[in-house]
C-alpha cells in the first residue's frame, strides 16, 4: 500500500517537475526552507541559474491535469463533505485543487492571519494623551526597556511603523540570506564559529579579504534570481498532507479574546505533566507549537530562545510538540534530507516523543516542551500545526494569535502584543 502510493507520488511529481522544466516557470510558492547554501561564486558564475532553461517552442498554457489516485480522490470527497464550506480548511482544499502549492497568501493564509488586541490603533487610544499621533515615552506606561524593544525604528516614539508588517515569517532579505548560509548546522542559532565558517567558505580562493562584488551576490533572495524551485509538492501529496492534518490543522483554533481551551500534557522528559489552567493567573502564557521536520521552525529557534531568555521571568512559556510537517512518508523536503532530519510520521506517542527529544536536543532550545497527544488533541483544538503562537491573558483570555505557519509564524509580533499585555496589566499587580 504504502509502496504503491509513493511511486505514484513520485509518478505524478515527475509529471509536474518536466511541465516545469517545460515553461521555466519560477515556482517559488511554499517555501519551507530558503537555499541553505548558494553555490559558490564560480559555480553560480558558469551555469547562471537566473535565466529560464531554453523551452521547447510550445509552451502549454496550464500544467497538464494531475490525476488523483483513488485513494486521494476520496480523500477529496471525505474533506468536500466533512469541511464547512467557508472553513479555512475548505479554502486551503479549493486552492490545492487549483493547484495551488501553499504560497504565501494562497488558501488558508489569506484569511488565518495574526490577530492581536494590541493593534496600533488600539494602543495609541489608550497612550497617546496628547494625540500627536505617536506615544512617546512619556506617555507609555510601562518600562523604558520595555519601550525601548517596542521601538523598532528607534526614533524615541512609537508609531504604526514600529508595527511588524504583514511580512513573511520566512524572510527573504539579505540578511536573512545570510543567516540561513552561516547558519550551518540548521539549527536557526548563528554561533561565531559559524560566521567565521562562513567566511571561510567564501574566501575560498585565500586572499583574506571579500570584496563589495564577492559579498553582494551572494546575499541576492532567490526569488530576485529568478531561483526554480526543485522539490514542488504534487496535488496528491498536498492532499494527503491536508487530510492528515501534517500541512496544517483543519480547525481553526480559538479566535482573538475568546477563552483558551484547557489541555494537559506531558513535557517531554516525562516526568510531569502540565495544565494549562494551572498556569493561568499570575502571568500571561506563551504558547508555541511546532514540529522538527518543519524547515522554517528550525530557522526560528534563536528568536524563540531569545525571547524565553528574555521575558522567562514575566510570562509562562509553554511549547508545544506537534505532529510533522514533512516525514519521509508525507511532504518529503530536499532541505530537511540536506540537513539529516529524516523522520517517518511518529504512529505512536512514544515515537513522538523521542522526536520531539531529538528536535529539542538539536536545537538546543530550553523552553519548556510538551508532547501532544497522538490523535493531535491540542494541535488541532488550537490549530497549532504545522506552527504558530499564542499569547493568553492573565484572565484565561486569547490576546494574540499568530497567523498560520509557516508564514504566520513571527516571534517578533508576538514579542510585541507580550510587551503591551504587560505594560496594560503589569505581573504581580
Ligand atoms: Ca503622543
Ligand atoms: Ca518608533
Ligand atoms: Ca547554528
Amino acid at each position: 500500500m504504502r509502496l504503491n502510493n509513493s511511486l505514484l507520488v513520485d509518478r505524478t511529481w515527475l509529471i509536474f517537475a518536466l511541465w516545469a522544466v517545460l515553461v521555466g516557470a519560477a515556482v517559488l510558492a511554499f517555501a519551507d526552507e530558503p537555499p541553505a547554501r548558494e553555490a559558490p561564486l564560480a559555480d553560480a558564475a558558469a551555469q547562471p541559474t537566473a535565466a529560464p532553461q531554453p523551452v521547447a517552442s510550445a509552451t502549454p498554457e496550464a500544467p497538464p491535469e494531475q490525476e488523483l489516485s483513488a485513494e486521494a480522490q476520496q480523500l477529496v470527497e471525505g474533506l468536500q463533505a466533512t469541511l464547512a464550506a467557508d472553513s479555512e480548511a475548505r479554502q486551503m482544499l479549493d486552492a490545492i485543487l487549483q493547484g495551488s502549492q501553499l504560497g504565501p497568501g494562497e488558501g488558508w493564509f489569506k484569511t488565518a492571519v495574526c490577530q492581536s488586541r494590541h493593534t496600533w490603533d488600539a494602543v495609541r487610544q489608550r497612550y497617546d494623551a496628547n494625540q500627536d499621533g505617536a506615544i512617546q515615552p512619556a506617555e507609555f506606561a510601562g518600562a523604558e526597556s520595555d519601550f525601548a524593544r517596542l521601538d523598532r525604528n528607534c526614533d524615541q516614539t512609537l508609531t504604526d511603523a514600529d508595527f511588524p508588517t504583514a511580512d513573511s515569517g520566512i524572510p527573504r532579505t539579505p540578511g536573512a540570506m545570510l543567516f540561513y548560509q552561516a547558519d550551518a548546522d540548521g539549527n536557526g542559532k548563528l554561533t561565531r564559529d559559524e560566521f567565521v565558517g562562513l567566511f571561510d567558505r567564501w574566501n575560498a580562493n585565500g586572499a583574506e579579504f571579500l570584496s563589495l562584488d564577492e559579498v553582494s551576490p551572494r546575499l541576492n533572495p532567490p526569488d530576485a534570481r529568478g531561483r526554480k524551485r526543485d522539490d514542488g509538492p504534487s496535488q496528491e501529496v498536498l492532499i494527503r498532507g491536508l487530510a492528515q492534518q501534517e500541512i496544517g490543522s483543519l480547525q481553526s483554533g480559538p479566535a482573538l479574546e475568546e477563552a483558551a481551551p484547557d489541555f494537559t500534557l506531558s513535557t517531554v522528559e516525562g516526568q510531569e505533566t502540565v495544565t494549562l489552567s494551572q498556569k493561568i493567573g499570575r502571568r500571561p502564557v506563551v504558547l508555541i507549537f511546532g514540529n522538527f521536520t518543519c524547515g522554517p521552525f528550525r530557522n526560528q529557534a534563536g528568536n524563540i530562545e531569545q525571547l524565553y531568555r528574555r521575558y522567562r521571568d514575566r510570562a509562562e512559556f509553554l511549547m508545544i510538540y506537534v505532529r510533522e510537517a514533512h516525514p519521509r512518508d508525507g511532504w518529503r523536503m530536499e532541505s530537511n534530507d540536506r540537513r539529516g532530519v529524516d523522520i517517518v510520521q511518529p504512529a505512536t506517542y512514544d515515537e513522538r516523543v523521542a522526536v520531539a527529544g531529538q528536535c529539542q536536543e538539536r536545537l538546543a532550545l530550553e523552553t519548556p516542551l510538551l508532547v501532544d497527544t497522538i490523535d493531535d488533541a491540542v494541535g488541532a483544538r488550537y490549530s497549532g500545526m504545522p506552527s504558530r503562537l499564542y499569547l493568553i491573558d492573565r484572565e484565561g483570555r486569547i490576546a494574540f494569535k499568530s497567523g498560520r505557519g509557516p508564514f504566520g509564524f513571527q516571534p517578533a509580533a508576538l514579542e510585541q502584543a507580550l510587551l503591551f499585555e504587560l505594560a496594560a496589566s503589569p505581573t504581580g499587580k
